[in-house]
């Protein structure tokens, strides 16, 4: 009972593991996803196909009289049910949990919402609503300017991804005590658990300025965390620097990081052997101050190679670096497709398309991805076979439009 991304993220990734996942979409309508962001006319667009490979596709409408009959045969039936509906929707449809638990006490219940229990727990919630809401935005940005979400969808697929946590380890508890029960996981929350390191930070500015931060010493820090441009959120500074073709090249780019354990050979490298023994470089401490200039130094000599050359040469030095890589660069990486992180899919309507594959690789259970299904592909191989409806029932349920 999932649509969009969050939801459908959750049980791809289900399905890849070797789920029966039985994808449960409106009659006639499917997932708004189908025809949202349509490169090719009247197919499946790659919004949907690439969040539902794997899974089995049925119309159902439990709204209906006989679809509410079918829906109830489906909870008895599966393990887990998922939904990311709007909150309520569910209940409005008859099916609050405490309904779901008397017609399977096995069931496994999961559901992602905006926000948890609070002044905000009825609001309807999108991707950026979540990064806003959620600490991402107040802390993504270039200081002096304004808020930025990212293009990681942090909220959608990272609860997505959380959810799958709950629910394996529902279906683990479950077991043990023969007892299913209810898997809930907001948005809001995920994504505060994702920028923890800010809230960290936050903490830390009680006791005085953040070093780190490219504020630090001349800037101005209020009583938030401010934004940090592309400062490390960790205990190494780091930056991206141009590298050669950045003129025209908008990804000509490579992050760098001044770890302390290579600080020595980056120095060398870049043609500043001269700081270490100079007492304003030679420690983190005395760097701190000094990073923006730092790192000038270090793009004037990574702006005189390209940036997998930069990272060929700093690479063997341990100096932890990484080229910004576009999504075409990343589309056409070869080892990407080995390992089936990029896999191409065949697709009866769209032909062939790329989509991500399985990022946990599990050594005796390799994912294979399958396409996504048609609207109601399945609808009468799973009403006959898994629900138990004989040909007329079928019929009728088509009729009162309840499939
Ligand atoms: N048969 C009949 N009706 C169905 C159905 C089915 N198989 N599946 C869903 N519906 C109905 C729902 O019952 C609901 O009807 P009511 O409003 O009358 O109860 C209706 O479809 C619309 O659902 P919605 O309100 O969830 O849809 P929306 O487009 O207005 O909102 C969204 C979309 C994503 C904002 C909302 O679902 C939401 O906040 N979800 C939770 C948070 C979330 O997952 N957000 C991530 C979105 S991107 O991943």
């Amino acid at each position: 009972m999932t649509h969009v991304q969050s939801g459908p993220t959750a049980t791809q990734i289900l399905a890849w593991f070797g789920a029966d996942v039985i994808k449960v979409e409106r009659p006639g309508e499917g997932d708004p996803t189908r025809g949202q962001l349509r490169d090719k006319p009247g197919v499946d667009s790659l919004y949907f196909t690439m969040l539902n490979s794997n899974k089995r596709g049925i119309t159902l409408n439990p709204k209906t009289e006989a679809g509410k009959k079918i829906f109830t045969r489906l909870i008895e039936l599966c393990d887990v049910m998922v939904e990311n509906y709007a909150p309520g929707a569910i209940d409005r449809m008859g099916f609050p949990w405490e309904t779901i638990q008397k017609i399977n006490p096995r069931m496994v219940y999961a559901s992602v919402k905006g926000f948890g229990a609070g002044p905000f727990e009825d609001c309807k919630v999108y991707e950026n609503v979540a990064q806003c809401t959620g600490g991402s935005a107040s802390t993504t940005g270039e200081i002096d300017s304004v808020p930025l979400v990212t293009g990681s969808q942090i909220g959608d697929s990272g609860t997505g991804i959380h959810l799958v946590a709950g629910i394996l380890a529902a279906l683990l508890h479950r077991e043990k005590s023969g007892r299913g029960q209810r898997v809930t996981c907001a948005m809001q929350d995920t994504v505060l658990n994702l920028c923890r390191v800010k809230l960290r930070d936050q903490q830390r500015l009680a006791h005085g300025p953040l070093k780190e931060y490219p504020q630090y010493p001349n800037g101005k820090f209020g009583d938030a965390v401010p934004r940090a441009g592309n400062a490390s959120g960790g205990g190494h500074p780091g930056w991206i620097v141009k590298c050669k073709g950045w003129e025209t090249d908008p990804d000509a780019y490579i992050y760098v990081i001044a770890q302390v354990q290579a600080f020595s050979t980056l120095a060398k490298v870049i043609g500043h052997a001269d700081w270490l023994d100079d007492p304003n470089y030679n420690t983190p401490d005395a760097r701190l101050p000094r990073l923006a200039h730092i790192f000038a130094e270090i793009e004037k000599w990574t702006m005189t190679l390209g940036k997998m050359e930069v990272m060929a040469t700093l690479n063997p030095l341990n100096v932890p670096c990484g080229p910004i890589l576009s999504m075409k660069e990343l589309a056409e990486e070869p080892a990407l497709r080995k390992t089936g992180t990029i896999v191409e899919v065949d697709h009866p309507t769209r032909g062939k398309y790329l989509t991500v594959g399985n990022p946990i690789k599990l050594s005796d259970s390799p994912s294979d991805v399958r396409r996504s299904p048609l609207l109601g592909e399945h609808t009468e191989e799973v009403m006959r076979t898994l629900v138990g409806l004989t040909d007329a029932e079928i019929q009728a349920a088509r009729q009162q439009g309840a499939i």
